[in-house]
């Protein structure tokens, strides 16, 4: 809310006062004020029983405890009224049982239930109930901020007389976001009210550390009123609360800061390009200039009592105007569904119009295509591709060796035992039993050799010559 259309709401000394005279506590009841109280300590044993569950991991996620900030939520529930709203961080226990949910779909929610509040998927960072107004925990610190402006913005769309209370912690105050939603309610004068529950600390960082100069007093760079209060005296939560509810609640347009021409011209440039895109915008606005223009004009002309309406006879031509407003946006919805002259039917007796298609063909002789393909390998650094040399035996190779060996081989040895001593691994190997067979075959030849197989595929065996005459002999 702007500081222009209200006293400046600052932080005065208030130790010593008692706040449950202030007018908003004076007239609570003793059964109001155990009211109060009693869903307070509701909080404080719904927390310590889910932190019990929690620590016997019976609770998924995280688990924020609002103990010792009761009374902020409780104390600014208690104010709301029917077109109030509320919107908070992950340590939303308090606000969900502050708005009346039961405790039930509450500790449900926790356990990951399908009877939970947000059917057991959101646990205890997203307890939601739209029916309440209440629009949530979230767990993205400051996410909830921009939110709180829109839901302020729906309020004042609409009309109503209401305000949105976003609640952030300290550490919240520092994100980006914050200070982009604090521009847009100033700017637009957004019924909004941004609660920061300074507990000290976000997460392990204290506020000196993490913090510069005072938190509310930020809002001065924006032209918003402020006010500080002790979080854990519910009596000053609601005098506080209630003092700046009512300020956002009553916010209005000041006709009297508006300047009818350009308010005229704006409208008119506005209709002119809506008028082409969507007929029943254009009325809307058309009505809403025609009656700031009619009530500006009633500022500035002086006043005739006799021939003024009275404030329900202005009701009722609003009225009017609104429904006709929706019946002229009904009949263009009608309008716009009727099937339409040429698009879908057609008069008797005019042409059908051939249906032209248009297909892209391509023509590439296959040189070019080879030629483009090639074009991102060519702008590739060239490389050197190596070859390792492979160790290949040669027949002379083979053949030396077996005759080196084979006088020192025992009769009948497998052909395997004659290879040489082998490094690599496949070709190599491969090389090797080719030339050894090949050499034994000509050795066999020179009647150096003998070779033996017992049968297809059986292992082959050698032997020296002059040792299988002798043994032939035996
Ligand atoms: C954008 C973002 N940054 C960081 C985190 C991690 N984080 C979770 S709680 C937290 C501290 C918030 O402190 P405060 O705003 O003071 O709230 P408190 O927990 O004290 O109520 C941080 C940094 C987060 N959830 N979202
Ligand atoms: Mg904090």
């Amino acid at each position: 809310m702007s500081k222009k259309q209200s006293a400046t709401a600052d932080k005065k000394d208030t130790s010593g006062t008692d706040f449950s005279k202030a007018p908003i506590n004076a007239g609570l009841s003793d059964e109001q004020k155990i009211g109060l109280y009693r869903t307070m300590i509701r909080v404080r044993r719904f927390e310590e029983r889910s932190l019990r569950a929690y620590q016997a991991k019976k609770i998924g996620g995280f688990l924020h405890l609002y103990i010792g900030q009761e009374a902020v939520a409780i104390g600014c529930c208690s104010l709301m009224g029917k077109n109030d709203h509320i919107i908070t961080a992950y340590r939303d226990h308090g606000h969900a049982i502050g708005v009346g949910m039961e405790m039930n779909p509450l500790m449900a929610e926790l356990y990951g239930k399908v009877t939970g509040c947000s059917k057991g998927k959101g646990g205890s960072m997203h307890f939601f109930d739209p029916s309440r107004n209440y629009w949530g925990g979230h767990g993205i610190v400051g996410g909830q901020i921009p939110l709180g402006a829109g839901l302020a913005y729906g309020v004042k769309y609409k009309g109503l007389k209401g305000a949105a209370m976003a609640f952030m912690g300290d550490g919240a105050v520092n994100q980006g976001a914050v200070h982009e939603a604090y521009n847009l309610a100033a700017l637009w004068n957004l019924p909004v009210i941004y609660v920061i529950e300074n507990n000290g600390y976000s997460m392990g960082t204290s506020q000196s550390r993490s913090s510069a100069g005072s938190l509310a007093k930020r809002a001065e760079g924006y032209n918003m009123n402020w006010a500080e209060c002790d979080g854990s005296n519910i009596y000053e939560v609601r005098e506080t609360m209630d003092r700046l509810l009512n300020l956002a609640r009553e916010q209005k347009v000041d006709l009297s800061t508006i300047a009818i021409l350009p308010l005229a011209e704006q409208y008119l440039t506005f209709i002119a390009s809506m008028r082409k895109l969507r007929l029943e915008v254009a009325g809307d606005y058309l009505v809403m200039a025609a009656w700031l223009a009619y009530l500006k004009s009633r500022l500035l002309l002086p006043e005739l009592p006799s021939e003024e309406p009275s404030p329900v006879e202005m009701a009722d031509a609003l009225r009017f105007q609104l429904l006709r407003l929706e019946a002229m946006q009904k009949a263009s919805q009608q309008i716009q569904a009727l099937p339409q002259l040429n698009v879908d039917f057609f008069m008797r007796g005019s042409p059908e119009e051939m249906k032209v298609e248009e297909k892209p063909i391509y023509f590439l002789p296959l040189y070019d295509l080879l030629t483009a393909l090639g074009a991102p390998q060519r702008r590739r650094k060239p490389e050197n591709y190596n070859v390792t040399p492979s160790r290949l035996y040669s027949l002379e190779e083979s053949a030396l060796h077996l005759r080196r060996i084979l006088g020192i081989m025992p009769s009948w040895s497998s052909l395997v035992s004659f290879l040489p001593t082998i490094e690599g691994e496949g070709l190599e190997v491969r090389s090797a039993i080719a030339s050894t067979f090949a050499a034994t075959l000509e050795l066999v030849k020179n009647g150096e050799l003998e070779l033996r197989q017992d049968g297809s595929f059986a292992p082959i065996y050698l032997r020296r010559r002059e040792q299988s005459a002798e043994k032939s002999d035996t």
